[in-house]
């Protein structure tokens, strides 16, 4: 059984890895926690056994076969240690994700990458992976020749202040207090934000060029027509995106439907005689993307409509991580 280290282990992401790891029983002889100084000396119980946080150093790897990162400044500072000492990393940052080295890998679409890995495996932004795990279908069915997409993200993207910050503005509404916004550029209770992460090239953000580029690794497609606009809405948990889809060849709405029902990591929810579609509070904490409002767009000849939602820090970021790792075992 591998020796498996959670560099992270008290963030969100890090927790969520805990709980999946279990869920999915993932065998582990060795389980190392390690986050920042902060949390060092933290007791955590996992399946019976209770586990003392360490503070991740150059040296934390040693005996590790799998090393997942949850995220953050902790990859560049210390996946090459990780590498060097032997272990696979499975990095939930941005630091690799477009290096052209390291494969990007969502398991519904492109399992094969995890081959040619060489100690690094890169997990994609939450957003691309949800809808890539809902592309994949109808591109196998109809080929694609653009995608429009719009995102509605969870303040949980933006990790636990971003929670705390919704939470803390709803009860400062409600009680006539001060809405403080520092996660935020501005208030996001009753409100929208049409900005996540810096702004960069041509004015998009660098969450809609990830988006954008990450797709195109993902699918092995480099001039795939993809353009995305990126929302911050207040919704506690799981992301939704709005997904204009342009094939190459003419699918029915029932095709596609039927295609998606049977697809891997999907679930289709999609009845408007019953009002039945997919919403971020229904969806979380669960792993399926969910897929609904599937529609033509009888603006072009083959144009398709979905709408789509997943938890981001499940499937959008721990359980990808861990299906990478299974990956990995098998292979
Ligand atoms: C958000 N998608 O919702 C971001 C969080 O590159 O893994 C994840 C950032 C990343 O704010």
């Amino acid at each position: 059984m591998p020796n498996v280290a959670i560099v992270g282990a008290t963030g969100a992401v890090g927790q969520e890895f805990l709980k999946i790891l279990a869920e999915r029983n993932f065998p582990v002889d060795e389980l190392r926690l390690l986050a920042t100084k902060r949390s060092a000396g933290k007791k955590i119980n996992w399946q019976g056994r209770e586990i003392e946080v360490e503070e991740t150093t150059h040296q934390s790897f040693k005996n590790i076969d799998i090393a997942l990162f949850a995220g953050g400044s902790s990859s560049t500072e210390f996946a090459e240690a990780a590498v060097n000492s032997g272990a696979v990393v499975i990095d939930n940052s941005s630091a690799f994700r477009l290096n052209p080295e390291v494969p990007l890998v969502v398991p519904e679409v492109n399992p094969e990458d995890v081959k040619w890995h060489k100690g690094i495996i890169a997990n994609p932004n939450c957003s691309t992976i949800i809808a890539n795990v809902a592309l994949k279908p109808i591109y196998d069915l109809a080929g694609i020749k653009r995608i429009v997409v719009s995102t509605y993200q969870a303040v949980s993207g933006a990790g636990r202040e971003g929670i705390e910050e919704l939470e803390a503005q709803i009860h400062a509404i409600a009680n006539g207090g001060e809405i403080v916004s520092q996660a935020f550029p501005y208030q996001i209770a009753s409100n929208l934000i049409p900005r996540i992460d810096v702004f960069g090239e041509g004015d998009y953000t660098k969450e809609e060029w990830k988006m954008v580029k990450e797709t195109r690794k993902i699918f092995h497609v480099p001039d795939m027509a993809i353009t995305a606009t990126t929302v911050r809405v207040p919704v506690f948990r799981s992301h939704s995106e709005s997904i204009n889809i342009e094939t190459e060849r003419k699918v029915s709405v029932a095709e596609v439907k039927a295609v998606l029902s049977k697809a891997a990591g999907v679930k289709v929810i999609d009845d408007p005689t019953q009002d039945k579609y997919p919403m971020p509070l229904y969806t979380s904490d669960t792993d399926e993307v969910y897929i609904g409002r599937i529609r033509e767009d009888f603006s072009i000849a083959n144009g398709l409509n979905i709408w789509v939602v997943g938890d981001q820090i499940r499937k959008g970021a721990a359980t990808n991580a861990v299906q990478i790792a299974e990956l990995l075992l098998k292979k």
